[in-house]
């Protein structure tokens, strides 16, 4: 048999779970995922190879309107992530609360759409979170909705949270792939350095825990990062990073009463880094601000973001 491959982008709104589907897919965690819009930040790759097929995923950060330079620089990497694929899957979020209607759907997938077009771009719709709608005939009408303004190969309702229906995504993104070598390794699963993992671990930690505007302001910084030996001959890896926000207020929310929260994040990356590398890990972490960062390209280059 002859190696195949494909590049399939993942776009969508922001929220709307595409880390947590490339994750899924993967079967292991290559993204930070939380319940703040604009977790993803950057194009991040997973790679999936199965026998002689491999599918390269990137994952890409949501698509909305941009109030800063950082926002920019991240709705161009959904451009980017559109160029040289074989196929995108527009993920859209099957949430109750919305009324669906194809004169009315939110603008930033209708530009979305339209970059499709524009690219003639193929695509696969994927309805996630079905898991949250309790009567499952607003499907259709979810459906129907979407069907109207674009041609798309096929559509897929399913729970990146649960699982149901990944496995029938994945076969039908298999169709898309070509013959061709492999790009990756068949047993890398993402592009990113261990550096930049462990800076995200932290990242993720400030967004589960920090609310309001705190946690989009934030950016880590990993200043030192190595694995040695203790004096008991035990192998360690060592974690320092600056957390940077924009506001001095933020510094002392971030902080927390006698230092009490910036505790609390260092205790849960510490054991999401430990289970990570399999060994125990240490971790200091000290806050900074950097007014206005996210509208400063020289500090979103040296934060990696752009
Ligand atoms: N109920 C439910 N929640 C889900 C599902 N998939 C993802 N979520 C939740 O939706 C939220 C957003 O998930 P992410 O994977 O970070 O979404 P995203 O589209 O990557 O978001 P950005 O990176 O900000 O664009 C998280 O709280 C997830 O736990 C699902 O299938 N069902
Ligand atoms: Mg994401």
């Amino acid at each position: 048999m002859k190696e195949t491959s494909a590049f399939i982008t993942i776009i969508g709104r922001p929220n709307v779970g595409k880390s947590s589907l490339m994750n899924r897919i993967l079967g292991q965690k290559v993204a930070i995922v939380s319940d703040k819009p604009q977790t993803t930040r950057t194009k991040i790759m997973g790679i999936k190879t199965e026998g002689e097929n491999q599918l390269v995923f990137i994952d890409t950060p949501g698509f909305h309107r941009a109030r800063n330079e950082l926002d920019k620089n991240m709705n161009k990497a959904v451009s980017d992530g559109m160029s040289d694929v074989d196929a995108a899957v527009l993920v859209v979020e099957a949430n109750p609360k919305f009324k669906f209607d194809s004169d009315n759907l939110p603008p930033a997938e209708v530009e979305l759409i339209n970059e499709l077009k524009k690219r003639k771009l193929k695509a696969v719709l994927v309805i996630n979170k079905i898991d949250l709608l309790e009567k499952k005939d607003e499907l259709l009408t979810i459906i129907t909705a979407y069907t109207k303004t674009f041609e798309f190969e096929t559509v897929i309702p399913l729970s990146a949270r649960t699982g149901d229906g990944v496995e029938i995504l994945l076969q039908e993104l298999k169709k898309f792939s070509k013959p061709s070598v492999h790009y990756f390794p068949d047993d890398d699963v993402t592009d990113q350095p261990e550096k930049v993992m462990v800076a995200e671990m932290i990242r993720e930690k400030l967004l589960r825990t920090l609310d309001k505007e705190v946690p989009h302001g934030i950016a880590v910084d990993l200043e030192r990062f190595f694995e040695r030996d203790t004096a008991q001959g035990e192998p360690i890896v060592e974690v320092e990073a600056t957390i940077i926000c924009e506001r001095e207020s933020h510094k002392g929310i971030i902080i927390g009463k006698n230092g009490s929260m910036l505790k609390r994040i260092g205790t849960m990356a510490r054991k999401e880094i430990e289970q990570f590398f399999g060994i125990k890990s240490t971790v200091k972490l000290w806050v900074k601000v950097k007014e206005d960062w996210r509208n400063r390209q020289g500090l979103i280059h040296t934060f990696g973001l752009d």
